[in-house]
């Protein structure tokens, strides 16, 4: 179904939750019955309304004038386009949760939590979540926007992987957000990084470095890459940013792991994604919080 279609018919439901100082707003809705979740979230100002912006100002509502001080809200109207629209259609329960405001919290994950949890949690997860990754890889979506997609040779080793627009990119240098997928599905997540994936991941680290030189003119020590755990998609990515966008919606501690860490991590310790207790932050109302908490206070502490 397309966007413009689902617009259309989105019936709303409720509001999941609104981040005032991001503009960022998740709504849930119904498009014929089924369940969808819309994003809006405002776009910075366009370059070229800039100079006029003053004349597209209309409606002040509660002006204060104090001094040489004034300000108010105002109606701005520019023509061109001032909202970023996303929608998942249709949605599942895991991302209605995903997205609903909700307490989060630290979960300490030992080896021994990952097989009995996490693992299982994995493995229930239907192949249908990632087919749009999978869309990515064999060129059937985003097929337009790909930055880099590796040669014949790497793609049918296991060093091969795809470089292209993250979903929550807003298309400026300073905000920058890529994101670097790997062909092979078997790495699941950081558990499972061990020195057999040392080729990729340095041919990530390196490739990213060159595509935002190229593009964009930024320096190594300009971007920050990192791996979510937990993940929202079990099959292996990399995040690529721009070190500019400081509160990049996941470069908090408990959630980014560096992705030269990682890189280092497997020279000092080869398996230590294996044998750590690795934190992430959860929401409450994720599956797997409610599953480790059952599970941590059935089994006692070895
Ligand atoms: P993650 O760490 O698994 O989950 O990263 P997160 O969403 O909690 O960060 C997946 C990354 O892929 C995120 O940065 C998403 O914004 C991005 N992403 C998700 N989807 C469904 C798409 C998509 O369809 N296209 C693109 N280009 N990026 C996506």
């Amino acid at each position: 179904t397309h966007l413009n279609e689902i617009l259309e018919r989105f019936v709303f439901t409720r509001q999941l939750s609104h981040d005032t100082r991001t503009k960022l707003l998740y709504v849930l809705g119904k498009v014929d019955n089924q369940d969808c979740i819309l994003t809006f979230e405002k776009a910075h100002f366009p370059e070229i309304a800039i100079p006029t912006l003053a004349s597209s100002t209309h409606q002040l509502v509660d002006p204060v004038e104090n001094n040489i001080y004034s300000w108010a809200v105002a109606s701005v109207t520019t023509r061109e386009p001032n909202t970023h629209v996303k929608a998942i259609f249709p949605a599942t329960e895991l991302h209605i949760k995903k997205y609903e405001a909700q307490a989060r919290f630290l979960v300490s994950e030992t080896p021994a939590l990952y097989r009995n949890v996490t693992l299982p949690f994995i493995e229930s997860i239907p192949a249908s979540r990632t087919k749009w990754v999978q869309n990515i890889l064999d060129g059937t979506s985003e097929a337009d926007v790909v930055l880099y997609r590796s040669n014949q040779g790497d793609q049918l080793s296991d060093t091969g992987f795809v470089v292209l627009p993250d979903m929550k990119w807003n298309g400026t240098k300073e905000s920058l957000y890529w994101v670097a997928i790997a062909n092979r599905s078997d790495i699941l997540s950081l558990r499972s990084i061990n020195p057999d994936h040392m080729e990729l991941l340095l041919k990530i680290r390196k490739t990213a470095h060159k595509l935002a030189k190229d593009k964009f003119d930024l320096e190594p020590h300009q971007l920050r890459l990192f791996v979510h755990y937990q993940p929202s998609y079990y099959h292996f990515h990399v995040h690529i940013t721009a070190m500019s966008f400081a509160d990049a919606p996941g470069v908090t501690a408990g959630q980014a792991h560096l992705l030269d860490t990682i890189i280092d991590m497997l020279r000092v310790c080869p398996d230590y994604y294996q044998r750590a207790t690795l934190p992430f932050v959860v929401g409450e109302r994720h599956p797997l919080y409610l599953a480790s908490q059952a599970w941590t206070q059935q089994t006692p502490e070895e």
